[in-house]
C-alpha cells in the first residue's frame, strides 16, 4: 500500500505544482510543441534541466500571469485568515500588476485590472462586468489562479463553490468563465481529500460531474451576469418561436466531464482530448483538459517515459499544446494536492521561479487551516 502524502505535503505540493506546470509550460505558449501529442519535444525540454541547473549562468524558467495571480490570492488569503475578502483581492491584483505588467496577462484582463486600481471604485465586480460588451470574459484567468481558495475549502463544498466564483467574479464575469474557476477549484479540493489507496479516476470525474450538475450548472438563472439574463431573454423567446428547434445545452462543464469519463475508458490519442476538451484559453475548452490530465497520467502513457504520476501530469499537460503554462499549471495544482511536494523533483523547483514562495504561501495556509479547525 502506497502511504498518502500528509496534508501539508499536499498544500505545497499543490501551490508549487501550479508553478513548475506554469514555468514549464510557458516556452511553449508562444512557441507550441508541434500538435498535441508531441511528447518528445516536452521531455527532450525538460531533460536539459540537469545540464542547465549545473551550468554557469544558468537562468531560471520564469513565472508567468498565472502565478502572479495566484500569489496574490494566496497572500489574500493569508492576510485575511483564510478567508476570502473580495475588496483586498482586487486591490493585490491591480498593485500586482502595476509594479510587473509584463508578465503575459490576457489581452482584455488588463483593463479590469487597471480599473481595479482606481481607489474610488465602489463596486469591485464592476469593471468585469463591463468586459466584452457586458458578456463578461470566459478566459481561464480566473480557473488558473484559484487553487490557494480550494486549500482554504476545508471540508465545506460549498465554501469552495462560493469563494471560487467570488475570487474569478473580479475579473471574470462570464458564466463560464466562474464557472471554470469553480470546476478547478473542485478538483483540487477533492484531489486534496482523496487518499492514496483510495483513488478511481472514473469515480473521481464522476463524482466531479455530479457535484458540478447538482450544485453549480444546475442553477440557470442565479445572480451571475447581465448578459447571462440578457442570453436567457433571447433564448426564451427563440424557444417561443421556434418550438421545435433543438436548443444549445448551457451546461458546457458537465459535457467536458462527460467526455472526461468517456475518455478515462476509451483512453482516445491526445489530438482527440485537445479537440473535444479543448487546448485553449477559454476556461470551457482548457479546465477539462486539466482535469483530464491528472487523472490519465496516474498511469502510464505510451510514447511518455516517465515513471512518477505528477511528472507525467505536467509533460502530458504542455504536450496538449495551446495554452500550454495555464493547462499546466491547473493540472499541477491539481496532481500535486493529491501526490504531495515530495513528487516534484527538487531541480524542477530550482527552476522554477516563484517555487520558493509558493512553498512558503502552503505552509502559511496549511498553519491557518489546521488552526482554526483545532479551535472548533
Ligand atoms: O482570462 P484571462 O486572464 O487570460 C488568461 C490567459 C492564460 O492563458 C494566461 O496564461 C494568459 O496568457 O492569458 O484574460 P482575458 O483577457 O479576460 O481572456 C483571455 C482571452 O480570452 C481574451 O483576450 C479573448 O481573446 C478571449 N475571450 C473572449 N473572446 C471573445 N468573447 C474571453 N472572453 C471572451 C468573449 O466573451
Ligand atoms: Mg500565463
Ligand atoms: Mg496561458
Amino acid at each position: 500500500m502506497t502511504l498518502s502524502p500528509t496534508l501539508r505535503s499536499r498544500f505545497r505540493g499543490c501551490l508549487v505544482g501550479a508553478v513548475v506546470g506554469d514555468c514549464i509550460g510557458a516556452p511553449f505558449e508562444v512557441t507550441g510543441v508541434g500538435g498535441p501529442g508531441s511528447y518528445d519535444i516536452v521531455q527532450d525540454f525538460v531533460n536539459k534541466f540537469d545540464v542547465e541547473i549545473d551550468g554557469p549562468g544558468s537562468e531560471k524558467l520564469e513565472y508567468t500571469d498565472d502565478t502572479a495571480m495566484a500569489r496574490c490570492v494566496a497572500e489574500s488569503l493569508i492576510a485575511n485568515n483564510g478567508q476570502l475578502e473580495a475588496k483586498d483581492l482586487a486591490k493585490r491584483f491591480a498593485d500586482e500588476y502595476m509594479a510587473h505588467p509584463r508578465r503575459g496577462y490576457g489581452y482584455n484582463v488588463i483593463t479590469v485590472l487597471k480599473r481595479l486600481g482606481d481607489r474610488d471604485l465602489s463596486d469591485v465586480f464592476a469593471p468585469a462586468r463591463s468586459q466584452f460588451d457586458g458578456g463578461g470574459s470566459y478566459g481561464n484567468g480566473g480557473a488558473m489562479r484559484v487553487a490557494p481558495v480550494a486549500l482554504c475549502g476545508e471540508d465545506e463544498v460549498e465554501r469552495v463553490i462560493q469563494n471560487a466564483k467570488s475570487s474569478a467574479l473580479l475579473t471574470h464575469s462570464n458564466r463560464n468563465g466562474y464557472n471554470g474557476a469553480v470546476l478547478q477549484a473542485l478538483a483540487v479540493h477533492q484531489a486534496l481529500h482523496t487518499s492514496t489507496d483510495k483513488m478511481n479516476s472514473e469515480k473521481f470525474a464522476e463524482n466531479l460531474l455530479n457535484t458540478m450538475r447538482e450544485k453549480v450548472e444546475c442553477q440557470t438563472s442565479d445572480e451571475g451576469t447581465a448578459n447571462d439574463n440578457k442570453k436567457e431573454a433571447k433564448l426564451t423567446t427563440l424557444m417561443s418561436q421556434v418550438k421545435k428547434r433543438k436548443v444549445e445545452r448551457d451546461d458546457v462543464y458537465c459535457q467536458r466531464l462527460e467526455s472526461l469519463c468517456h475518455f478515462l475508458k476509451s483512453d482516445p490519442p491526445a489530438e482527440e482530448v485537445a479537440s473535444v476538451l479543448g487546448n485553449s484559453i477559454s476556461a470551457h475548452n482548457s479546465v477539462g483538459s486539466a482535469v483530464y490530465s491528472f487523472l490519465r497520467c496516474l498511469n502510464p502513457v505510451e510514447g511518455l517515459h516517465v515513471q512518477s504520476p505528477m511528472e507525467r501530469t505536467i509533460l502530458y499537460a504542455i504536450s496538449l499544446d495551446g495554452d500550454t503554462d495555464t493547462i499546466a499549471s491547473m493540472a499541477g495544482a491539481i496532481a500535486g494536492a493529491f501526490h504531495g511536494i515530495e513528487s516534484i523533483p527538487e531541480q524542477w523547483q530550482k527552476l522554477c521561479e516563484g517555487s520558493d514562495t509558493a512553498l512558503k504561501q502552503a505552509d502559511r495556509l496549511y498553519e491557518i487551516i489546521t488552526k482554526s479547525k483545532t479551535e472548533r
